[in-house]
This record gives C-alpha cells, structure tokens and sequence, in this order.
C-alpha cells in the first residue's frame, strides 16, 4: 500500500512517471502519465533516451489519500501503427467513453498522434488501428469547452520534431527559423464528434508579447517548446506550456481557444532534470499544478517523477508563480 500523496512528493515511488495529465472523472482524480523505464539509452537533443513502452493509469481519491496505481492501461505492442516512443499522454470524457490520448513514433520514425478508448477511466485502452489522420508531432492535450467543442493543442520541439512540419508537410531536415523570426507555435485542431478525427488541418497559434508582437525563436525564455496545457478560468483561456531550452513553464491568455495568445508570465521555474511538463486542474474546490521532476532518480533526465502542488490566482487573473520547491 503506498503512502498517502504529499504536496511536492512524488505521487508514486515503484515506478518513474513523467508529464502528468490529470482530470477529475468520476470524483476522482486521475493522472495520465508517461511510464518512464529504468534504461540507459544514449542521452541527445532527439530524445532517444525517452524510450517508454507503454502507460499506467493513477489515481487519488483525495489529497491526503494514497494514489493507486491501476497497471498496464495500453502498451506499445498492442498499437498497429507505433514503432516507439510512447510520449506524454492526455485523456477526455464523452460519448460515456474515455478517450487517451498518445503520440508515439509511426514505422517511419514519424511521432504521430493516437487514440485509445475504454469505457473506465483506469482502461485498459483499446487503440484505434490508425494514428489520427493529419496529426504529427507530440503532446496532445484534449480541453472540451463549456460548448462540448473538444479541441486537441499538440506540438514539441527538437524530437518532437516540429520543426519539420512548418511547411504542412514533413520535411526531414527542415531547421527551426532564424531567432528574429517569430517562433514556431503550438497546433491545434478541433476534435470531432467521436473525438477520433481533426475536423480540419491543424492550425498554428499564435503566441504575441506585450505589444502584440509574435514572440520570436530567439526568445527562448518565453517561447513555445513542448508540453501545451489548456484551462479556462473566469471565462478566460489559459495556454500553458514549456519553455524546453529554458526549462521553464509559462503562461499566456485569450479569449478565444484558438487564440492568438499574449504570454503572460512564468508558473514553475526550472525543475531538476531536463525536461519540464505539467497540467492544471481544479479539485475538490482548489486548484493544483501537477509536475514532474528527476528528484527520485538523483537527477537522471529520463527517471522521472510525478509531483503536485497548489496554484493559485491573483484577482487579476494571473498566476502566482511557483518557485520549485527543490
Ligand atoms: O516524456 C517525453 C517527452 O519529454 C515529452 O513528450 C515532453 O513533453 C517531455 O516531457
């Protein structure tokens, strides 16, 4: 039986777990990670060393609780069109059917988006045949409005390979722009109804300074990286998301899901380890920024553990920024 959850304590210790989803379904609180495995495998900017093979699903009662681990949820072996790579994963609800969410490498070593489903939050999940026709790169994360529109944002980086993609199409040894040009954006499409389609090629969105300008590729202190996050509060949409190089995570606001955004400030400062990922989610009434750090492991870039901590907002509708609590 594991320990009950403590804030900035890794919510599990028997196995590393990375770039957490969580969502409140059925009263509970559910975390959807990565399942990061105990490998040596050569450590470079392509992310060869995030070699993961399959996802478990946790689950929390409540914030003094212990978290459940519910097993193997979906693994590689079991989805037709993955290679490698299981990725950071995201999950949504309808259609009384949940919904993960996964990017994973197709048979040409393109990451590509999949779909799994099962009729319990815990899974296990049952991959559709195919990766979603028109997606790419990596990190989906699935937000569905107060209108039921689900929108999936998506898009990394370096191994994500974004980069590749700036044309519509994928182009193998494309470069990132120039660092007076403006930076690449996060995608996004709408889901369709039965969530297991893009109802039109993806878009890019927008991320603008203070003075409505784009946020450049040299700005990496504030540029869009990888890991997007989507939340509403107040009526007002919240684009999250990290800063990779600068291993930061960041926020910027509009009021309109598709954007463009205007950045806003920082949420986590860098945490121990490489890669920074996180979501935001109210429960039982506060609101909590889950995270992951390499604390467990002594710092290995790719043995990763899942923490949690509070967040709160400012009357204005800012962040409070949460210094890491190293
Ligand atoms: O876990 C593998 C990758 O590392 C994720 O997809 C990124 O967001 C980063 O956390």
């Amino acid at each position: 039986m594991n320990e009950p959850v403590k804030p900035n304590e890794p919510i599990v210790k028997h196995i590393y777990t990375a770039d957490p989803s969580a969502h409140v379904f059925e009263g509970k609180l559910y975390i959807y990670p990565s399942h990061d495995l105990d490998h040596e495998n050569t450590s470079n900017d392509n992310g060869d060393q995030y070699d993961m093979e399959d996802y478990h699903v946790l689950s929390i009662d409540s914030l003094d609780a212990p978290c459940v681990d519910h097993g193997e949820a979906l693994h590689l072996r079991d989805i037709p069109w993955a290679k490698q790579q299981l990725w950071a994963p995201d999950a949504a609800y309808r259609n009384n059917t949940y919904y993960l969410f996964f990017p994973a490498r197709d048979k040409e070593g393109i990451f590509r988006l999949g779909v799994a489903t099962s009729p319990s939050p815990s899974g296990p999940f049952t991959p559709e045949p195919n990766y979603i026709p028109g997606s790419f790169s990596i990190d989906p994360a699935v937000f569905i409005d107060e209108d039921d529109q689900a929108y999936v944002y998506f898009g990394g980086l370096w191994g994500g390979q974004l980069e590749k993609w700036q044309t519509g199409a994928y182009v193998e040894d494309a470069e990132g722009p120039e660092p007076s040009a403006p930076a690449i954006g996060p995608r996004v499409a709408k889901l369709s109804e039965d969530m297991l389609s893009f109802q039109h090629d993806a878009l890019e969105i927008s991320i603008l300074d203070e003075n409505g300008q784009p946020l450049t590729a040299g700005d990496e202190e504030r540029r869009y990286f990888e890991g997007p996050w989507m939340h509403k509060y107040n009526g007002t949409y919240y684009l999250s998301y990290s800063t990779g190089s600068t291993h930061q995570i960041v926020y910027a606001t509009s009021d309109n899901p598709l954007g463009p955004f205007t950045y806003r400030g920082v949420i986590l400062t860098p945490v121990l380890g490489w890669t920074t990922h996180h979501s935001i989610v109210e429960f039982q009434g506060k609101w909590y920024l889950f995270y992951h750090d390499s604390s467990l492991s002594g710092g290995a870039d790719n043995k990763r553990s899942v923490k949690f901590t509070e967040l709160h907002y400012n009357e204005d509708g800012t962040i409070q920024m949460i210094p890491y609590p190293s």
